[in-house]
């Protein structure tokens, strides 16, 4: 595998430096000043990949080319949108860049409700907790329809939750919910949150799926001409949210998706967190089933419960058999060579890393610490190889 990691531009905190310093060789990064609808030019694709290479690294994916919202509720210039979409597909591919990862959430890209959530080490992981969503939900951004969206027992335990917060507590609740966590390229206020969330009143799962696969009819047989492998990211959380419909879930949800765009160009983005949190989702047989497809790897694990709660664990620990999946990458990597692929080799990012020891201190993007990344890319650079090794490759 490929070893990336994210970058967010020179105001990252962690420096191109410090990412060359954790062993990796590849940079996944967007041109994030770029308002979500517009053409990324060529001279701002170079202008980007020039400060990545100066310093010895290389662009290997683009992470996010994001989808604006029209596009996905098939509204106003959505055209124009897709048009758009396009060009910035072959400004990419002219400049060498040929892997885009991409989702097609609604309104949010990931979410989650506590930032900084206290694990047992003492160190600081990324939660998702349903009792402080529904509390959201249901008290501060007060959605119309969110009193029926939640079990009694949810109910009963959300009140007692929101008469606990203090406001600055509330605060923080929203900001984490609608502000916009690293990568995602929206933010909100509560009110234009609820109207954006007004703009899917009408659209269910199987409207949002049909106008996906409108847009990769589109866009596919673009990237396909150019070259450039389009990698589309699960939702996270994988379920439904706000009353949003939710189409990039599971097995089901992706195989939907390739049986109408059969083309290899549309690929996935195998992350193994976001999948992982339905223990439904059987990760080994969809990475066995999705081989051919992965054109790049999040790495990440999770801790789920049967409610719906999450939180981020450490990488080889929590519900994600991480060996399974790096063998099965190995693998398809290896056929992928015996087959003569122009690229064999698959890039993967350590996804998200706790904060822990000087991370703690500092002001870090959300889930993108230096420290607790670095710990996880080295904990998979390791079984990564012990599994190559034993494998004979
Ligand atoms: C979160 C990321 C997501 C991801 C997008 C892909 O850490 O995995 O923001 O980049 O959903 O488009």
């Amino acid at each position: 595998m490929k070893q990336t990691w994210r970058w967010f531009g020179p105001e990252d905190p962690v420096s191109l430096q410090d990412i060359k310093q954790a062993g990796a060789t590849g940079i996944v990064t967007a041109l994030h000043h770029i308002p979500n609808g517009e053409i990324w030019r060529v001279e701002e694709i170079q202008k980007k990949k020039k400060i990545i290479e100066s310093s010895g690294l290389r662009w290997s994916v683009v992470e996010s080319i994001p989808i604006h919202e029209n596009i996905k509720t098939r509204t106003g210039g959505f055209h124009k949108y897709i048009e758009a979409y396009k060009i910035s597909i072959q400004n990419l591919a002219s400049c060498g860049l040929n892997i885009v990862c991409y989702n097609f959430m609604p309104v949010l890209d990931w979410t989650r409700t506590d930032l900084a959530y206290e694990v047992k080490d003492g160190s600081r992981a990324l939660l998702f907790d349903m009792v402080a969503f529904a509390a959201f939900d249901l008290y501060l951004l007060q959605r119309p329809g969110s009193e029926n969206a939640y079990s009694d027992q949810e109910n009963a335990e959300a009140k007692v939750y929101i008469e606990k917060l203090s406001e600055t507590e509330k605060t923080s609740l929203v900001k984490n919910i609608i502000a916009g966590l690293p990568g995602a390229e929206e933010g909100y206020t509560l009110k234009q949150f609820q109207e954006v969330l007004n703009t899917y009143s009408n659209i269910n799962s199987q409207q949002l799926k049909e106008h996906l696969v409108l847009f990769l009819q589109e866009i596919i047989p673009v990237a396909e001409d150019n070259g450039v492998l389009m990698c589309l990211h699960p939702d996270d959380p994988p379920y439904p949210i706000l009353g949003l419909p939710r189409v990039v879930s599971t097995a089901a949800d992706y195989t939907h998706i390739f049986e109408h765009v059969p083309s290899r160009n549309n690929g996935i983005t195998f992350c193994t967190g976001s999948l992982g949190v339905i223990a439904e989702n059987n990760l080994e047989q969809m990475i066995k089933h999705f081989a051919n497809r992965t054109h790049f790897v999040h790495l990440r694990n999770i801790k789920r419960d049967a409610k719906g709660n999450f939180h981020e664990a450490k990488h080889l620990e929590g519900d994600v058999d991480m060996y399974i999946i790096i063998k099965e990458i190995l693998k398809e990597e290896k056929r992928r060579k015996q087959e003569n692929y122009k690229d064999h080799q698959i890039p993967m990012r350590p996804d998200h890393g706790h904060q822990i020891l000087d991370d703690l201190d500092k002001t870090i993007n959300p889930g993108y610490s230096g420290i607790g990344r670095l710990r996880g890319l080295a904990e998979l650079r390791g079984l990564t190889m012990g599994i190559s090794r034993s494998l004979g490759l």
